[in-house]
């Protein structure tokens, strides 16, 4: 069974999203019913600027509707934080095309290769035909985890030698992926060393052999962040974007963090939409974005 984005947001609902209700109890609004719900806000992993836009934001809808007392806040401070989640331009990933390429990248340990294998789930059962192409040769047992991930999904999967060139990795699945009509490829990378200049090196390479090989490819490149980390991952996404042209996010282990909040620093300061959130360690523990169902799942129990 898929776990919900409703389900993985248990903690940040338990520990900060949930006493916002509280703090919100009835009573007239005064300067420190917002200083107080910045402060949760901040807590939420939301990031400074992105709390301060929404405080503002609601502030004026307050003024605006004539609102006076703190119970009729939860409502606006909803819209509000909807209002950041921006609709998301097409997603090109299920756009029909021959032979559709992803790239896959994010710091090491991110859970780019476990996602891989959800997405190959995912995409295998609305009847797309996959294969994955193992691009992260700096480690040998990298390889084995994308196999193993790829034996779950029961997709198949090229490799090269440990420490080839990912670049022909990348080319060999694009030139298998054509020559066997699989239409959709899933590339994963390495994340290694993240602060070198070597690794952003390599994977632009990864990026101008799609881009050569196939009319307008890559064409999805979604950066995985990892949850738990929280502000940190919008420095290292800062880096990815510089090196190759990131068009989304996955963001792992929600499940496990109550930072949940990040998914609104994601849009406004990275300005990337958020396409599929990791809800646990299965291959069915992937969830496609809803930018209602989030902001619901913020406040309310199953
Ligand atoms: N709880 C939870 N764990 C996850 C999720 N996604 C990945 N993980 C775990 O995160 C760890 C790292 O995942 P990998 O897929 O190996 O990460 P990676 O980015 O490929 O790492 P490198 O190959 O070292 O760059 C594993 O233990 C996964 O089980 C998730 O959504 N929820
Ligand atoms: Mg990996």
């Amino acid at each position: 069974l898929f776990k919900s984005i409703r389900e993985s947001l248990s903690r940040t609902r338990q520990s900060v999203f949930g006493q916002i209700a509280n703090v919100l109890g009835a009573g007239d609004i005064t300067d420190e019913t917002w200083d107080d719900l910045e402060a949760l806000l901040i807590q939420a992993d939301m990031g400074v600027p992105t709390t301060f836009q929404v405080v503002e934001n609601l502030r004026e809808r307050v003024k605006r509707e004539g609102i006076f007392r703190t119970d009729q806040l939860l409502d606006g401070l909803k819209k509000e934080l909807r209002a950041i989640l921006v609709d998301a331009p097409v997603f090109e990933l299920e756009e029909p095309r021959l032979l559709t390429v992803v790239m896959i990248v994010g710091v090491n340990g991110s859970g780019k290769t476990t996602t891989i294998g959800k997405l190959a789930e995912y995409y295998k059962a609305r009847g797309r035909r996959i294969m994955v192409a193992a691009a992260d040769t700096f480690r040998a047992a990298a390889i084995d985890q994308l196999s193993i991930w790829a034996e779950r999904a029961d997709v198949p999967m090229i490799a090269g030698q440990p420490g080839s060139d990912p670049g022909a990795v990348a080319y060999d699945g694009i030139r298998a992926s054509r020559a066997r009509g699989f239409d959709l490829l899933f590339i994963d990378t390495a994340g290694r060393l993240h602060t070198k200049f070597n690794l952003m090196k390599e994977l632009e390479k990864v990026f101008s052999v799609c881009k050569k090989s196939v009319h307008a490819a890559p064409h999805e490149v979604l950066l995985v962040l990892d949850a738990p980390t929280g502000q940190n991952a919008l420095v290292q996404a800062q880096k990815f974007k510089e090196s190759v042209h990131v068009t989304g996010v996955i963001l792992t282990k929600l499940d496990s963090t109550a930072k949940g909040g990040m998914v609104f620093a994601i849009y406004r300061e990275l300005g990337l939409p958020v396409r599929f959130i990791g809800t646990g360690e299965r291959l069915q523990d992937l969830a496609p974005f809803d930018a209602d169902q989030f902001v619901e799942g913020l406040f309310e129990e199953e």
